[in-house]
């Protein structure tokens, strides 16, 4: 089954947009860190990075190098419901998978003997050849497995715009917000926002739908993405999003805000 989206093509482009306008009456105010984030589903994907069993599960990628997996098996629950939740919502969802061709062409050198391990990309591993694309063990885990219709994106890197036709996909949708998911925070989580944030997206990180092998990389990583004012984008978690996606906005206030012109687009004269 072929679930890459290549079917949607405007050539043209989306027009430009003030990134302040309310785009439409769905939008919806998300109480996150710094502040809260405005989003309308039709607009927003959720993205669901690297959830793969090499990374989850015992013998992959992720317990070669010593880690404890367990870690990022919290993750799988709440991730879950906002899938449902994002499902629900016709929201574009994404999925990333980080590998490679299985004769390692895609793949640097530098990654291949980093660590100065035996084992390594490519090597037999109890699920397959590890972060192989076509193995066990480079696939998502059941419980979070794409559904028709998603987006199945293959990385050979940290980042999911590198080396791949994410920001292609995201500019044919009209997509201006990111909420990102997936393991691990430091690492691919954190190169992908930054990559998005320099590409003009708007990223909230929902931080219990995010892991790591390291809690305080984790815990250090989120606090970096909504420092300064939101310098990488936002935080909130997947109750926060759920309390607001599925009902609408919270609170008349946060209604009568959404609907109110900008300010800054007013005094632009948009
Ligand atoms: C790593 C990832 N940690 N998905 N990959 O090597 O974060």
């Amino acid at each position: 089954m072929d679930l890459i989206a290549y079917n949607v093509v405007d050539i043209a482009g989306p027009e430009p947009r003030n990134r302040h306008q309310k785009e439409t009456p769905s939008m919806i105010s998300v109480p996150a860190e710094p502040y809260e984030f405005d989003l309308d589903p039709a607009t927003t994907a959720l993205i669901v990075i690297d959830m793969q069993r090499d990374f989850l599960q015992p013998g992959g990628f992720g317990e070669m190098l010593g880690n404890d997996v367990s870690l990022l098996g919290r993750v799988v629950a709440p991730l879950r419901r906002v899938l449902d939740g994002a499902r629900a919502t016709g929201m574009l969802v994404i999925h990333t998978r980080e590998g490679h061709r299985p004769d390692l062409a895609d793949c640097p050198p530098a990654k291949l003997t980093r660590g100065r391990s035996a084992t390594t990309i490519g090597s037999p591993g109890p699920k397959g050849r590890i972060l192989i694309r076509g193995e066990e063990g480079h696939d998502i885990v059941p419980e979070l497995a794409p559904i028709e219709g998603e987006v199945v994106l293959d990385k050979p890197g940290k980042g999911a715009f590198y080396a791949t036709d994410l920001e292609l996909l995201l500019r044919n949708r009209s997509i201006t917000r990111l909420i990102v998911t997936g393991v691990t925070t430091e690492v691919c989580v954190h190169t992908t926002v930054r990559e998005a944030n320099d590409r003009g997206f708007e990223c909230l990180v929902l931080g219990d739908c995010c892991g790591s092998y390291f809690p305080e990389f984790h815990e250090v990583g989120l606090k970096m993405i909504a420092a300064q004012g939101g310098i990488f984008g936002w935080v909130a978690t997947s109750q926060q999003l759920l309390s607001v996606l599925t009902e609408g906005p919270a609170t008349p206030e946060t209604a009568a805000r959404l609907a109110a012109p900008d300010p800054v687009t007013a005094d632009l004269g948009a």
